[in-house]
C-alpha cells in the first residue's frame, strides 16, 4: 500500500484543512512530517471549532491514527494545549522520538532576530520555527525523546546556552535557572511521555499491512526552504520529497500525489509576489475570502492566480492532481485575471527564475460568473467558471480533479 500526499502549492493557506477534513475519513493514518506549530487551521465538526497546529487533521476521525514525525519542530507547550481540546488521545496520536524539540527560547530568538532585521523582516510567524530548524541542522538541537530524562535535557540545554552565550546577550535572553528547567521539562514529559514513539517502524508495519496513509503538507511549496522565494521562506522542506524524509517513507511509497492551490492567491509575511493585487479587488478577495492567518491573525496580501508558478510547484512535487479551492469567493468579479507568463528584463519568460523579485506578471483576462456556490457537479458549475478551470490546466499541464465552492465540506466537486 503507499501514501497519498496532499501539499501546498502556492504560500500555504490554500484550504489544505478542508480537503485533508474531507479525505481523513478515508484513511487509517493521517501524517505530519515538517514544519510545526507555525501551520494552522480551522476545522468545525458538529458545530464545534477546533484549532489544529500541530495535530494531523485525522484526529478529527476517531479511527484514524495520527502521526507526529521526525521533520517536525514540536513546541511541547502548544503541543499540550492543543491536546487539550481532545479527551483521549492515547492510542491515537503518536509522536517521534526524533522529532525535534522547539523550546521557548526558540521562539525569542525568532523574534529578537525578526526585530534586529528592521525593514528586512522576513514576516515570521514568530513561533520559534526558524531557530529550531537551526539548531537541527547545526546539529545542536534537542529531539523529543530526550524529554523522558528532564535532568539530562536540562543539563544539555544549560550548556547549549553557556556555548551561545555572547547570541544570547545581545539578543538579551535570559539563561533559564536549572531547577526551574528541570520542573519545566519534567511537566512537558509528564503530558507527552505516552505518545512517544519510534514513529517510523509504526509507519512502515501500517504500510506493509495495507493501511491507507495520508501525509498531511503544511505551508505552501513557494516557502519552500529550497524551492520557494528564499529568504522569504519558511524553514523546511513543503514539498512531496520532503514528506518522504520528515516521515521515513521512500519514493516509492508515496501514492497520489493532490496538489492544493485557491482560486487566486495569497501571500503572509514578506517577500515577492508578483500577482499581488494592491488595488480593490485584492481587498474584495481578502474580505470575502476572510484571509486572516489562522496562527498569527496577520491580514493575507491577495492577488490573482498565478499559473506560472503552479505549474512550477505542481513539477516539483509530482502532482497527479490538483485541487482548487476557495472558487466561490471569485464569484461577481465582472473579470478575472490569471498570470499565464512573466516579464523578466523586458522579455517574456515561462517558468520560475531563481529570483522572483524583478518579475511582473503577464496577465490573460477571463469573464467573471454570477456564483458558484454550493455547486456539486462540474456541469453545472457557470460556463465562464468551467473556462477559468480549463485555463488553469491548460497553463499548468495538470488536471484540475477536486473543486471547492463553499466552506462546507459537501460542497466540494469531485471530477471522475
Ligand atoms: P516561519 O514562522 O519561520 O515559518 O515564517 C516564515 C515564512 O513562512 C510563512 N508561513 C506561513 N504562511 C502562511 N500560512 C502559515 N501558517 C499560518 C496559517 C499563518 C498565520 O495557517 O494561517 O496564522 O499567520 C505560515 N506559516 C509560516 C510566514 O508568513 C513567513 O513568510
Ligand atoms: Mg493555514
Amino acid at each position: 500500500m503507499s501514501a497519498d500526499v496532499i501539499v501546498g502549492i502556492q504560500w500555504g493557506d490554500e484550504g489544505k484543512g478542508k480537503i485533508v477534513d474531507m479525505l481523513a475519513q478515508k484513511y487509517d493514518m493521517v501524517c505530519r512530517s515538517q514544519g510545526g506549530h507555525n501551520a494552522g487551521h480551522t476545522i468545525w465538526v458538529d458545530g464545534v471549532k477546533y484549532a489544529l497546529h500541530l495535530i494531523p487533521s485525522g484526529v478529527l476521525n476517531p479511527n484514524a491514527i495520527n502521526v507526529i514525525g521526525n521533520g517536525v519542530v514540536l513546541s511541547p507547550e502548544n503541543i499540550i494545549e492543543e491536546m487539550s481540546q481532545f479527551k483521549n488521545l492515547e492510542g491515537r496520536l503518536f509522536i517521534s522520538d526524533k522529532a525535534h524539540l522547539n523550546l521557548p527560547y526558540h521562539a525569542l530568538i525568532d523574534q529578537a532576530k525578526e526585530k534586529l532585521r528592521g525593514a528586512k523582516a522576513i514576516g515570521t510567524t514568530g513561533k520559534g520555527i526558524g531557530p529550531a530548524y537551526s539548531d537541527k541542522i547545526n546539529r545542536v538541537g534537542h529531539r523529543v525523546g530526550e524529554l523522558l530524562n528532564p535532568t539530562k535535557l536540562a543539563k544539555s540545554i544549560l550548556e547549549y546556552f553557556e556555548q551561545n552565550r555572547a547570541i544570547f546577550d545581545v539578543l538579551e535572553i535570559a539563561t533559564p535557572k536549572e531547577k526551574e528547567l528541570i520542573e519545566e521539562l519534567t511537566s512537558y514529559k509528564e503530558k507527552i511521555a505516552p505518545f512517544i514513539t519510534n514513529t517510523t517502524n509504526m509507519v512502515w508495519k501500517a504500510l506493509d499491512e495495507g493501511k491507507k496513509i495520508l501525509l498531511e503538507g503544511a505551508q505552501g511549496t513557494m516557502l519552500d526552504i529550497d524551492h520557494g522565494t528564499y529568504p522569504y521562506v519558511t524553514s523546511s522542506s513543503t514539498v512531496s520529497a520532503g514528506s518522504c524524509a520528515g516521515l521515513g517513507v521512500n519514493p516509492k511509497d508515496v501514492g497520489v500525489v493532490t496538489g492544493i492551490v485557491k482560486a487566486y492567491c495569497t501571500r503572509v509575511g514578506n517577500g515577492p509576489f508578483p500577482s499581488e493585487d494592491f488595488g480593490d479587488e485584492g481587498e474584495t478577495m481578502a474580505q470575502v475570502g476572510k484571509e486572516f492567518g489562522t496562527t498569527t491573525g496577520r491580514k493575507r496580501r491577495c492577488g490573482w492566480f498565478d499559473a506560472v508558478a503552479v505549474k512550477y510547484a505542481a513539477r516539483l512535487n509530482g502532482c497527479d492532481q490538483l485541487a482548487l479551492m476557495k472558487l466561490d469567493v471569485l464569484d461577481g468579479f465582472e473579470k478575472i485575471k490569471i498570470c499565464v507568463a512573466y516579464e523578466l528584463n523586458g522579455e517574456k519568460i515561462d517558468y520560475v527564475p531563481t529570483c522572483l523579485e524583478n518579475v511582473k506578471a503577464i496577465y490573460e483576462e477571463i469573464e467573471g460568473w454570477e456564483s458558484v456556490v454550493g455547486i456539486r457537479d462540474f456541469d453545472l458549475l457557470p460556463i465562464n467558471a468551467k473556462k477559468y478551470i480549463e485555463k488553469i490546466e491548460e497553463v499548468t499541464s495538470v488536471k484540475v480533479g477536486i473543486v471547492s465552492t463553499s466552506p462546507e465540506r459537501v460542497d466540494t466537486i469531485i471530477r471522475g
